[in-house]
């Protein structure tokens, strides 16, 4: 069952030398290259490309022009893993995006491809017209055509890029492929001090469609408060859901590519995304705490110290790892199947010359609210609107399909919104499946999470955990057609989503 289910551009004041590939444990492929270039927070200049040990950080382009051009690539996973897919200027991930916060910018889209395109600007408060969404009525790049975006940047913090195209049956098309990339909106003044930031985008590979679906994802805790859970389940067979086995970060697999290479005392920046089409992810590194300062490029009221962390699709986390714990060591995900089907990265540290280790983590419950911070003490005057979903198993055929309050996409006046009015949105999550929440265009304040209240955090997507609960808040300032839908394709596709319209 499917159960969950550049660069920083740098001032280089030092480099480590590149290492020979290294034969990890047999687990084929790959790990990230990092940049081992101490940065400091003051030195903005970006330098494009990025010489030395860092093969596997995506290319950087600042706002100056930006070109992307959707066309075939292939991804080189490790030595002996290479696919084909469609990514953005001959790679997958694509650049990263370097924009300044609310400096206008232009992105000509080229696509070489006989699909037309949309590119979303995932995070990012803009009108419905370039927000990249067939729905909303962005205009399609057209095959073999060209389009022309141009927008102001807002907010600042970790966005991303991805396709928008519905997928359905065909796996080769929309967020399936490689067409995705980080944006980074860089802010008026730089938070925090750290030596080296990187990127790094969970991805899985080749998916597939099964029945036999094997609950690999350790994500779900049982024990977890299942408010939602109806009194009687629907024991109806379960449809067609889509898995993969194959997997990296970035466009490598643990294993295959270059290693982070860190220095004790150094302050490691992660920016994070789970760019999977299909899943939400876990990731943990041993002997080492994630410091959470931002969900979704945003920084949080509390930066909580974690050992584990929890990111659904199109979810993005940003943490600072201090190196205090010298050898060499796995990041990756828990669960064993992934992590050695390549989801992780090794990281050395300087001199270190042990065999990688993994450490398994803890049990843990990923709770939202240990970053924000509490409830506020007068009650909201948010006008609340519920949300219920539930799976219809084989609801289209072979496929499940998902409803919103009841009907599958499109609704026609159940989501109306005032401009200026502040809305709750209270989430049922009435599946046996965590799903991963977005809404274009807007952004939420979390204010209840199965049942604990907080406030502060600031997010474009939430997971709702499987018969869970939970409330976001938002104000509607942001008019114009706005697309709410589960960020997993499928479920996307078949049904769960729901268009907000301004009244
Ligand atoms: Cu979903």
């Amino acid at each position: 069952m499917h159960r969950s289910d550049w660069l920083p551009g740098v001032c280089a004041v030092y480099t480590w030398p590149l290492m020979n590939r290294r034969d990890l444990l047999k687990l084929g492929p790959i790990a990230l290259a990092a940049a081992a270039t101490r940065r400091s927070p003051a030195q903005m200049v970006m330098l494009p490309g990025t010489p030395g040990p860092q093969p596997s950080q995506p290319q950087t382009l600042d706002s100056s022009g930006i070109t992307l051009r959707i066309a075939p690539v292939t991804v080189e996973l490790a030595p002996d893993r290479i696919l084909s897919t469609i990514g953005y200027n001959g790679t997958s991930p694509g650049p990263v995006l370097r924009m300044k916060e609310g400096k206008p910018v232009t992105v000509h889209v080229i696509n070489d491809t006989d699909t037309p395109e949309f590119v979303h600007w995932h995070g990012f408060l803009i009108p419905a017209d370039v927000d990249g969404s067939e729905e909303e009525g962005t205009p399609a790049v057209p095959p073999h055509g060209n389009r022309t975006y141009q927008f102001t940047p807002k907010p600042a913090g970790s966005r991303w890029y991805h396709s928008h195209a519905m997928s359905m049956a065909d796996l080769s098309k929309g967020t399936y492929t490689g067409q995705f990339g980080f944006a980074y909106i860089e802010p008026a003044s730089n938070p925090g001090a750290y030596d080296q930031e990187l990127f790094l985008a969970l991805r899985d590979w080749e998916p597939f469609f099964t029945t036999q679906m094997v609950d690999m994802d350790e994500s779900d805790d049982p024990n977890a408060p299942q408010p939602e859970k109806p009194a009687v389940l629907n024991t109806a067979p379960n449809g067609l859901e889509v898995t993969s086995t194959t997997y990296s970060i970035n466009d490598k697999a643990l294993g295959a590519g270059e290693p982070i290479r860190v220095s004790q005392g150094q302050r490691v920046l992660f920016h994070f995304l789970n760019a999977s089409a299909i899943e939400n992810r876990l990731l943990s590194f041993g002997g080492h705490k994630f410091q959470v300062i931002a969900l979704d490029g945003n920084a949080v009221p509390n930066p909580a110290l974690v050992e584990t962390l929890a990111i659904g699709a199109g979810e993005r986390i940003c943490a600072i790892v201090e190196m205090n714990n010298p050898g060499n060591w796995i990041l990756g995900e828990p669960t064993d199947l992934i992590r050695n089907a390549g989801l992780g990265i090794l990281v050395e540290y300087a001199d270190q010359h042990k065999q990688p280790q993994w450490i398994k983590p803890a049990p843990f419950r990923w709770d939202y609210t240990q970053f924000g911070k509490p409830a506020a003490a007068t009650p909201s005057t948010a006008q609340n609107i519920d949300m219920i979903f539930e799976k219809i198993p084989r609801g289209a055929g072979k496929f499940n399909t998902f409803t919103v309050n009841g009907k599958p996409y499109p609704h026609q006046n159940e989501f109306v919104l005032h401009q200026g009015q502040r809305y709750r949105l209270t989430f049922h999550n009435r599946t046996d499946d965590g799903h991963p929440l977005h809404m274009h265009r807007h952004q939420w304040e979390l204010v209840d999470f199965n049942g604990k209240s907080t406030s502060g955090l600031i997010k474009d997507v939430i997971v709702v955990p499987f018969y869970g609960r939970a409330a976001v808040e938002f104000t509607a300032d942001q008019p114009g057609l706005t697309l709410f839908h589960c960020h997993i394709q499928a479920h996307m596709d078949y049904g769960f989503k729901a268009l907000f319209r301004y009244a």
